[in-house]
């Protein structure tokens, strides 16, 4: 699979830098994806400003991995990885129906962040092989999706653990920057804010 990836990479990203971030809640799925990815060595750090960052970059293809919710506090320091970022990709325990709620407000937070106008937005709703999984559909209402206006976005079901789901994802989102990058859509963003 890693194969693909690096492939797929390959094809869409070039040589220009592209910044992708990986967040949800913990226990979402995404360290499972990064590794399952095989683009890279994982680097993991706990940077000085207190919380785990995960790190794996393929040429030019940098994703950086953290949790979010439950620490408020910390929602200023990651401006910090924020800036510059291409596309996000937002992780969902489709079988947490308890913390939906919860996995929206960050999500809601996160993607109205100045500093994330400009990225295109692709959700893996985990976990899809567990019975009483929310299917993409109730996700994409969880997060309040459909209310989303001038955003790209993309919701794709995931079994991280198989590693169904993720190509399809990040297929959809190389093209779509690609895109973006062609129509240099970087004309609208923080400074416009
Ligand atoms: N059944 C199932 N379990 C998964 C899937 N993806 C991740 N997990 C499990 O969920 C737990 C949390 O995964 P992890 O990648 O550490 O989540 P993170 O906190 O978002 O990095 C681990 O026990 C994983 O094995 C999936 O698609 N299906
Ligand atoms: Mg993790």
């Amino acid at each position: 699979m890693g194969q693909a990836f690096r492939k797929l990479f390959d094809t869409f990203f070039g040589n220009s830098e592209m910044r992708v971030v990986m967040l949800g809640l913990d226990a979402a799925g995404k360290t499972t994806i990064l590794y399952k990815l095989h683009i890279g060595e994982v680097l993991s750090t706990v940077p000085t400003i207190g919380f785990n960052v995960e790190k794996v970059q393929y040429k030019n293809v940098i994703f950086t991995v953290w949790d979010v919710g439950g620490q408020e506090k910390l929602r200023p320091l990651w401006r910090h990885y924020f800036n510059n970022t291409d596309g996000l990709i937002y992780v969902v325990d489709s079988l947490d129906r308890e913390r939906i709620g919860k996995a929206k407000q960050e999500f809601q937070a996160i993607i109205k962040d100045p500093f994330m106008l400009n990225a295109i937005i692709l959700i893996f709703a985990n976990k899809q092989d567990m019975k009483g999984a929310m299917t993409p559909m109730e996700v994409c209402e969880g997060l309040g999706l459909y209310e989303l206006k001038n955003r790209k976005w993309h919701i794709q079901g995931t079994c991280a653990l198989r590693g169904d789901g993720l190509y399809e994802g990040l297929d959809w989102l190389a093209s779509t920057l690609k895109e973006h990058k062609a129509v240099g859509y970087s004309s609208i963003g923080p400074s416009s804010f």
